[in-house]
């Protein structure tokens, strides 16, 4: 019982550097939704590992936002800044290939008195390690961090070896989730973020910022899911466009989101999807408070 420790690590760094890919390497389960466009990550989920006497509760950030100044975006970067406040340490998570104002400017968004681990992620990317070596004395002269660790989150290199410091910086103390828990998020919630993972995936590169999705009701009917969600769009225009030609893209997009579903949830998804128009919800505090962006 000694030396029973657990901890939270918030993971922070501009958008698209990797988070969510690593929090999902880190816990060893798809938890965190991922796609090739910045700014995917609106809501932070955690991701809980426990290996023996430690437990990591890991907490994926969104991305600073950088794009547009709207209602929705400050409050992502209120989350972010608030997400690395409250928590014992962070993986400030940077790409191999660069490190420029928008990764500077998170950093100094992080508490000078906070322990922070640099991830130096997509090390797959790179021809030798030695390509690297600008890069990391660079950062070492951004701030005095507990570590500095290469990793790649899609390969899974030098991840033991970022558990292994990260082990230091947990506080000793009881666990707070059971051992096979893996996170704090319900299914309504992932049902939720599948289907947004989808809409990034299949739309066209401007589009999904304008959407968002609302889960209306999540029934379980014997061994059956029965979940209907809510796509909101900001414009007429752009509800054709998620619809497609006789209805063609929104059904690809329900059959890949209920796929995913059945695959987390271990069982058979009916997923009922509409979509509906409100004009700039992006803007609309009321709108965006009705769906949890307080
Ligand atoms: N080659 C390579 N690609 C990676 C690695 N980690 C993540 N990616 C890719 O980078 C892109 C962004 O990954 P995400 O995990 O969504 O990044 P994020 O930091 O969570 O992004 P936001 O939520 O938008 O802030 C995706 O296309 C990933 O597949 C890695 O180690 N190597
Ligand atoms: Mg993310």
């Amino acid at each position: 019982m000694q030396d029973r420790r657990c901890g939270t690590i918030a993971i922070a760094g501009r958008p698209n550097t990797g988070k969510s890919s690593l929090l999902n390497r880190l816990v060893g389960q798809k938890l965190a939704i991922v796609s090739p466009k910045a700014q995917t990550t609106r809501n932070p989920v955690s991701g809980i590992l426990t290996e023996g006497e430690c437990q990591y509760v890991f907490v994926d950030l969104p991305g600073f936002q950088t794009r547009h100044v709207n209602v929705l975006n400050r409050a992502l970067n209120r989350r972010a800044s608030e997400g690395t406040r409250d928590c014992d340490a962070v993986v400030f998570v940077i790409e191999a290939q660069r490190f420029g104002g928008a990764d500077r400017e998170v950093l100094g968004r992080i508490a000078a008195e906070q322990r922070v681990v640099a991830a130096v992620n997509k090390i797959d990317l790179l021809g030798n390690a030695a390509e690297m070596l600008p890069l990391l004395e660079r950062l070492q002269k951004e701030r005095e961090f507990a570590a500095i660790v290469p990793v790649s989150a899609q390969t899974g290199e030098n991840i033991p070896e970022l558990l292994r410091v990260l082990r230091g910086l947990l506080p000793q103390g009881p666990h707070a989730y059971p051992a096979d828990q893996l996170t704090d998020r319900d299914e309504r919630f992932f049902a939720a973020e599948i289907v947004r993972e989808k809409l990034f995936l299949l739309l066209g590169a401007e589009l999904p910022y304008d959407c968002e999705v609302e889960l209306n009701s999540f029934k379980q009917e014997g061994k059956l899911r029965r979940i209907e969600a809510t796509v909101w769009v900001a414009r007429e225009s752009q509800k054709a466009i998620v619809l497609g030609t006789g209805g063609a893209l929104l059904k690809r997009i329900g059959t890949a989101a209920r796929r995913d579903m059945e695959r987390l949830f271990d069982g058979k998804v009916y997923l009922g999807l509409w979509i509906k128009v409100k004009r700039d919800w992006t803007r609309d505090q009321r709108l965006l408070r009705q769906l949890g962006y307080g």
